[in-house]
Parts: C-alpha cells; structure tokens; sequence
C-alpha cells in the first residue's frame, strides 16, 4: 500500500473560471502541508542567496545576524538579564536560532498564502526582506551595501516563490467539493513527487548556502586571519612571576587564571567584529587639546605592562560565573590621555567599539595611576577574536559594561552630563565600581559528601580595592576566617579555603569577603540591575 503523508489540505477554493489555465499543470492539487514546505524552501533559497552576497558585504549584514543584532538593541535590560541568566554565553546561538524558526513560520504562512494567492505571498516575502534591509541598514557600523544580502535575497526568494506555486501540481485546477482525494492517480501522484523533489532541493541548497557561506566568511573574516600574523613584543614591564600560593590547591575551584578558551565572553555582537590589526586605529578626541591617533604598530612599539587583573560582568548573579582573570599586556591609557590633554569640565571617556557599542568610563579613574590599559594580549596569546582583538580596554575595579571595551577604535574625551553610553538609557547606572563578591566553588551546591574534614573553597573579589578576609558561616554558627591565598596585587581576585569538620545531616554554608578598606560584603539581596548583585553566596549540602 501506498504511504503518504497526511492530507491537511482546505476546501478547495471557488473556481474562478472552467478548468485550468492555460499552460497550468495539471493533476491533484498539493495538499496544504505541501504549500507550506514550498514557503519554507524558498526562504531557505532567500536565507541561502543572502549569506552568500554576505561573504562580500560581511557576516553581520546576513538577515538573521542584522534583525538579531537590531533586537539585542531594542531587549529591554530584564530580557537581557533574563536571557544571560538563563542561557549564558549561549544567548546568542538561542537568539539566533529563535529568529530562524520564526522567519521559517514565517516563510510557511507565505507558502500557505501562495496557493491562492501567489502574488501577495511574493509581496511578503519581499517585505519580509525589506524589514532585514532596514535593520542591516540602521547598525551603527553599516555600510553602503549592507542592506545587499537581504535584498537580493528576498528577491531571488519571490520569484522562485511565483515560480514554483505556478508549477505546482493542481495549480489553479479545483476539483468539485467532495470528490475522492484523487492524489492516487498514477500520473498525478509522480508528478507531485516530482514537485516536492524540486522543493527538497531548493531547501536543501539554501540550507547548504547558509552553512558554507557561515563557514567560509568565519575562514575569511578579517580578525581571525590578521590575528594569525600578529606576534606580540614582550612586556617592558612584565607581571611578576605568580607564587604557587595563588592556588590553595582543592581540586574544583576555579584557576587562578583562567584559560582563554574558558574565560566568560559577554558582548551584544552576534557575530564577533572582524578587526584587521594592520587597519586599526584609535582615534582620542573630544575634549582635548590635541586630537591622538594611534596605529596598531605603534601602539605595540611602545613599552607595554603586563598585569593580572580580574574582570567582571554586572550581570553576574550572586554565585554566578561572569567573572575571570587573566594576565593582560597592553599600553596604559593614562599617559595618551595625557599627550591628549583632556580639557577643564571633562569627566568621562566615551569609548567606542567597531561595532558602534559605547561605554563610558569616568576620566578621573583612567588617570589616577591603576592599569587601565589598551589590552593587546590575553594570557600570553594575541587577544582572541572575541575578547575583542586586536585592542581593547581593561580597566581594574570597573564592571566590565563601563570599562571594558572589545575592538576598541575611539576614545571620546566628554562629560557624563553631554553623552551616554550603551547601556544607559537602559537602566543600567553610568558608574559602576565593581561591589566585594565571594563564591563557594566545593563543594558544589547540592553536593553529598562525607563526614569529617571537608574543604570548602572559592574565589572572593574587590578589584582594586583587594580582598583582606574571607569567612563562612555554617548554619547559624559562627562566621570562620578562611585562609587565603596569595595575590599579586589588589586587582584580583583571591582564592580562600576552610577546612569544615563535617557532621551528618544537611547543612547551609554561607560566604562572606571583607574587601581591604575593612568594609564587610553586605548580606543584603539585590539584582545585578543596575549597579550589581548583591547578597551572600548560599549553598546547601548534605553530609553522610
Ligand atoms: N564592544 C563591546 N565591548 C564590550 C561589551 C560589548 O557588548 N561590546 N560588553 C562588555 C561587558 S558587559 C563585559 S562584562 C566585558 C566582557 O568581556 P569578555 O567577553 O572578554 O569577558 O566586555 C565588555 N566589552
Ligand atoms: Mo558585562
């Protein structure tokens, strides 16, 4: 017996003449899942056009990555805590994802619409691709032919959608209500084959041109293979060499410095900005005396430092993971800003990224003598692509979202009444000292363990402030000093250990860090808008 797929179709509808058109296919009509999977073929051909124009106007001008990235614009910031919350560093592949299947609907509604209507479907998706053009159109960082992919997509998508709903089988033919579905007919049953062949193949070679095309632009991309070239000097001033004492040895508790590859990665680009070192400038303006341009070469002929320095996002939950530190060599800030000479009534730093981000950065902590720096490597390497190579800022003691800049190309020397930054009329605040953080890292939340001496450890942080105790509460006991471990300067974050003697039963540990000025870390709850999560990191175990 036959097997075919479920017949979904709608009544028929009314004849508009006798018979066929002329030139109409004729044989049974395609059933309405048939339809759809046409309006889905033929977005994944449109999908498939764009990303390959892409390949000339760049990866961010690919539809999908162009409305992505106008919505991350446009998330107010309890999505955007909700979404780091929820999805962390994967964010942007749910985003992406979730754009595809809903421009997919989308494309099934117009396949849909195509069986009665084939010239408006053609219209919508046209408008469907109008509204990608503008978004690619509006980035900050667009250029003149940005809105290319999406438009010839949606073009090459219309017409093959006009072309295939002319051709489909049955087309324009209606049988009379109530006839027996006459799909079985020998000839019409081959020729529907034959048509939903013709859409496999559509689909399929869209979906292949979106992969290869992703695939050859991230070989291309301009950061990757300039990066490639890059080799860094060795530091005028280097980090001195870290004694054992910076790890207190449990197994479970995050490294001292955390590998590149594993460091958290916040940023709202959904593709990473593709900076060519040998074409990147920075550009220092404003209100200076004398305007600064800096070339990559000369940035890195100068004497660079080399310091440890934690970064940390605001976003972090109490407890959370947005937080790494790693060994950074880079140029201070603090002599440019200088040469430039900010001029009476400046107050702040407006830095821009390649990809037209901005983040301001109070002038007074750029030049009070901490290591804010121009960072051009991470942990020993170039800074990878996504940390934002080939510059970008670090600035010890700030949360990330006002001092940390990826692909930096512009420093604008301004004051907070005059300019603000990304995340400002956000909700987020304008300044923000990074707040005294602690985390249990063993035993884990939830953990079972054994009775008798276990050790609990983690990380505590107060970057630039530094960390001068550590103390955990079992229960409602009484709070114990942890021992530290060593730092190489106030710009850290510290490991801390507690030996426990561990009684059957379940319990609750707290932690708590007192930062150098002698201000303990506050039990008080708060969210991480606008200024930073607050609280104690609480977890519990049970001991057997
Ligand atoms: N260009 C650019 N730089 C940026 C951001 C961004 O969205 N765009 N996010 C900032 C935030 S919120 C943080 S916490 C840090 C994270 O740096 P990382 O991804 O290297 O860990 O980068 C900062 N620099
Ligand atoms: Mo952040």
């Amino acid at each position: 017996m036959e097997t075919r797929p479920p017949d979904l179709s709608f009544p028929e509808p009314e004849p508009h003449g006798a018979g066929a058109p002329a030139g109409r296919p004729a044989g049974p009509p395609l059933p309405a899942w048939a339809w759809a999977a046409l309006g889905v073929a033929v977005t994944l051909l449109a999908l498939g056009v764009a990303q390959v124009v892409a390949l000339l106007t760049g990866a961010s001008t690919a539809p999908l990555v162009a409305v992505g990235d106008a919505f991350v614009d446009r998330t107010p910031p309890w999505l955007k805590d909700f979404a780091v919350a929820t999805f962390g560093t994967n964010d942007k592949a749910v985003l992406l994802g979730g754009a595809a299947v809903v421009l997919l609907g989308l494309g099934a509604l117009a396949g849909l619409l195509a069986r009665r209507r084939a010239g408006t479907a053609s219209q919508v998706v046209l408008g469907l691709g109008a509204v990608a053009a503008l978004a690619a159109a509006t980035r900050p960082d667009a250029g003149a032919l940005a809105v290319l992919p999406s438009v010839l997509g949606a073009i090459v998508g219309s017409v093959a959608l006009s072309a295939l709903a002319s051709r489909a089988p049955g087309a324009g033919v209606s049988e009379p209500a109530g006839s027996p579905p006459s799909g079985s007919a020998p000839s019409g049953s081959a020729d529907r084959r034959r048509f939903l062949q013709v859409l496999g193949a559509v689909g399929a070679g869209g979906a292949a041109a979106v992969v290869v095309g992703r695939a050859v632009s991230a070989r291309l991309a301009g950061g990757t293979a300039s990066r490639a070239q890059v080799t860094l000097p060795r530091p005028a001033d280097p980090a001195p060499a870290l004694p054992a004492s910076v790890e207190v040895g449990v197994d479970g508790v995050v490294p001292f410095r955390v590998p590149n590859a594993d460091f958290y990665r916040i940023d709202t680009a959904l593709v990473v900005p593709q900076v060519d070192a040998t074409s990147w400038t920075l550009r220092i303006h404003g209100m200076v005396e004398r305007e600064v341009t800096l070339t990559y070469d000369e940035l890195v002929a100068q004497p660079l430092v080399e310091r440890d320095v934690t970064l940390m996002c605001v976003s972090n939950e109490v407890g959370g993971d947005l937080v790494g530190n790693a060994r950074w060599l880079g140029l201070p800030i603090k002599p440019l800003l200088e040469k430039a000479g900010a001029t009476a009534g400046a107050d702040m730093v407006l830095s821009t990224s390649a990809d037209g981000w901005t983040c301001s950065t109070p002038l007074d902590v750029l030049l009070d003598g901490r290591d804010a720096l121009l960072a051009v490597g991470m942990n020993g390497e170039p800074l990878p692509v996504e940390h934002g190579f080939p510059v970008r800022m670090v600035v010890p003691g700030l949360y990330g979202f006002v001092s940390a800049t990826k692909w930096v190309v512009d420093l604008e020397v301004t004051r907070f009444a005059d300019a603000q930054a990304y995340w400002t009329p956000r909700g987020w605040s304008e300044k923000a000292p990074v707040k005294t953080q602690s985390r249990i890292d063993v035993p884990a939340a939830g953990a079972d363990v054994r009775a008798g001496t276990v050790a609990v450890a983690g990380v505590a942080w107060a970057q630039h402030r530094g960390i001068d105790a550590v103390e955990v509460r079992v229960d409602d006991g009484p709070w114990q000093p942890a021992k530290l471990g060593s730092v190489p300067s106030t710009d850290t974050w510290r490991q801390w250990v507690l030996a426990w003697d561990a009684t059957p039963g379940r319990h609750t540990l707290a932690v708590r860090a007192t930062d150098a000025t002698g201000t303990p870390q506050t039990g008080d709850q708060a969210p991480p808008a606008p200024d930073g999560a607050t609280g104690w990191h609480t977890i519990q175990v049970t001991v057997t």
